[in-house]
């Protein structure tokens, strides 16, 4: 996953070694320089010396598209490679081909500068993938060969770094190493604070090594970023929103003011009932303690639903033990989620699909576990990487993986620079927008559960297991990024990495962590996408756009009746909708796609909250007469 999150995520990739001779093969550059205008006096020769200039801007962007092409699908390769079998060779490589990308990007966008005084004349294809090119880069390079190879290498050993992470303790006489994967499961369903917390301090111990890594990481890319023109790298990634960078940020506050108050209602209620099992570990009027909350970064509190179910004796839903019941395993979990996307008229994927995807963790070899969704070769080679478990959650994040992988699909045939989402979080929201409809009525349809209940208890039962997956994700979606654009700006400095890390985690999000933390840990280091350096803000994005894009779909399938029991399974007419908006890829401005989904031009959390509308009365009873905040 990727720098564009969409092909994967990677950022800027690769290069193998074969790809290494493709490199040599083409002059593209080269000819698009003196093509591009370079040379005013030869094009007044042949008319009108601004035709010649748009003509030149046409035959520059065909340029680009092949030789990003070549690029990006070397870079994808070699990550590929990597991800499966993290070894120094395969990092190497990764950061090689990664290295081509970069120095041909920041050549291209310096070449790209010389259209400014026509980008209006341009026709709108050629205008828009010459203002895409320029905000490509998630990590651009310095100018300098050496300290381009030198971020690329970082980069790729960062990301490994994270991906072979275990801690390590002796029980009885023999060491005992514990990976992501062991430690989430601690994370997951232990209840003894004790063993919480060392799960929890315990996965940070892999993270002080990285910091001087990525404080390094900080210094190259905002060089790169200042060589570009951008103030800094998150100046970079704040202009990717079709508005300026400064409105962005606003509009991230103006979202976030509308959800608030339901996370704050959940925190409370949240809160009384951890104090209830946890006692003054859990004070009434502070931040909840992050190991207590089932997940090893706090950013989703499902596995907590036992100790928050509104209604115990009521029918709720357990789609883990369903999925154990019915003999579920990986590939059946993903053949499931594929079944959804064709009820919808969306095609099958393809048979490469089955073949060249990891959906289990190999014994053999270290792998990034992180779940991602790739193209490799850009041509509808469709993939998935991840250590599935026969469970809810990663059910969910099946189908949020074949949400990116149908993105690629509508929109491979499109040139590179629009084979992106209409926007990040537009990538990130289309397999979450679709797991809203895994409602107890589709579960029963497709025969995994065997009959479902309806009443009013299970319905406050079902909204709060998807308020502790939703809603508790979202201050956390939002405050990743503010560290880092505090990083990247210099207002948090590396002496205070970690200060300014928590500094967010208490204020936005209302969590501590278990035991002191200091600058001799990195906190951030600890969650995959601050070392695979992938931005976040399109989580948040996504969490409110998702709801926007259900609400489109259930009124395309003719949903009636409340949001919150709305499946789209079987719509074609829905599929066709979603179709629509895909097959743009990054084509347009996103307004443009939103409206065409949703009728809409702005983001708007109101369909999350109308969603939520029974827990939210539900909540408000519940915390009458506590004080809620921290
Ligand atoms: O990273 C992901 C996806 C891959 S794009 C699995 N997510 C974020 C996370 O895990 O932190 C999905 C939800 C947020
Ligand atoms: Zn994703």
């Amino acid at each position: 996953m990727v720098a564009r999150a969409p092909r994967r995520t990677v950022l800027f990739l690769a290069a193998s070694v074969a790809c290494g001779a493709c490199k040599s093969d083409r002059k593209a550059p080269e000819k698009t320089g003196a093509a591009a205008g370079g040379e005013p006096a030869a094009a007044e020769q042949h008319g009108d010396a601004s035709d010649a200039q748009v003509r030149a801007a046409k035959a520059f962007v065909r340029d680009v598209d092949a030789r990003l092409r070549e690029l990006w699908v070397a870079s994808s390769k070699a990550e590929w490679e990597k991800s499966t079998n993290i070894t120094d060779e395969t990092e190497d490589r990764a950061a090689e081909a990664n290295a081509a990308v970069m120095a041909y990007e920041t050549e291209a966008i310096a070449e790209a500068t010389k259209f400014d005084p026509i980008l209006d004349r341009l026709d709108p294809a050629t205008r828009r993938q010459i203002e895409l090119l320029k905000r490509t880069a998630t990590l651009p390079a310095p100018k300098d060969p050496k300290k381009r190879e030198e971020l690329a290498r970082i980069a790729a050993k960062l990301e490994g770094m994270y991906g072979k992470g275990k801690y390590c303790t002796k029980e009885g006489g023999k060491a005992i190493c514990r990976d992501l994967g062991a430690l989430s499961e601690i994370l997951a369903t232990s209840r003894d604070p004790k063993a919480l917390a060392e799960a929890w301090v315990g996965w940070r111990t892999i993270a002080p090594p990285m910091r001087p890594l990525y404080q390094r990481l900080v210094e190259l890319g905002n060089e790169g970023a200042r060589a570009l023109g951008y103030g800094d790298m998150g100046e970079i990634w704040r202009s990717r929103y079709d508005m300026p960078p400064e409105a962005f940020e606003k509009e991230v506050e103006r979202l976030w003011a509308q959800v608030e108050p339901l996370y704050r209602a959940l925190h409370c209620h949240v809160r009384a009932r951890l104090h209830e099992v946890y006692g003054d570990r859990v004070p009434l009027d502070g931040p909840i303690p992050a190991h207590l909350l089932g997940n090893m970064w706090a950013q989703d509190w499902s596995n907590v639903y036992d100790l928050v179910e509104p209604y115990p004796k009521a029918a709720s839903l357990d789609v883990t033990r369903a999925l154990e019941r019915k003999g579920y395993d990986p590939l059946k979990m993903v053949q499931a989620a594929e079944g959804f996307f064709v009820s919808l008229g969306l095609d099958p994927l393809p048979k490469t699909f089955w073949e060249r995807s990891m959906f289990e963790k190999p014994e053999d070899r270290e792998v990034v576990c992180h779940a991602s969704a790739w193209d490799v070769n850009l041509n509808d080679d469709l993939r998935i990487k991840m250590c599935i478990k026969v469970d809810h959650e990663d059910f969910v994040t099946i189908h949020h993986e074949l949400g990116h992988n149908y993105y690629y699909h509508y929109y491979y045939k499109l040139p590179v620079l629009f084979q992106a989402g209409a926007h990040d979080g537009f990538h990130e929201a289309i397999g979450d927008a679709i797991a809203l409809s895994i409602t107890p009525q589709y579960l029963a349809r497709i025969g995994l559960v065997d009959q479902v209940a309806t009443d009013e208890k299970a319905v406050l039962n079902k909204q709060m297991q998807d308020a502790l997956q939703k809603i508790a994700f979202l201050p956390f979606g939002k405050l990743v990024d503010q560290w880092r654009w505090g990083v990247f700006a210099g207002r948090i400095g590396p002496d205070a990495y970690n200060a300014g890390w928590w500094k967010l985690r208490t204020e936005v999000q209302g969590v501590a962590p278990p035991v002191a933390r200091t600058e001799a840990d990195f906190d951030p280091g600890a969650k995959y996408h601050v070392p695979a350096n992938v931005p976040y803000m399109r989580y948040f994005l996504a969490h409110i756009l998702q709801f926007q894009f259900h609400k489109a779909l259930c009124e395309a399938a003719g949903h009636t009746g409340p949001l919150h029991t709305c499946s789209i399974y079987g719509s074609k007419a829905a599929g066709a909708k979603l179709r629509a908006m895909l097959e743009l890829g990054a084509s347009v401005p996103w307004p443009d796609a939103l409206e065409k989904l949703t009728g809409t031009r702005t983001m708007d959390a109101a369909p999350l909250v109308e969603y939520f509308a029974p827990l939210v009365a539900y909540l408000e009873a519940q915390n009458e007469g506590r004080s809620c905040g921290w």
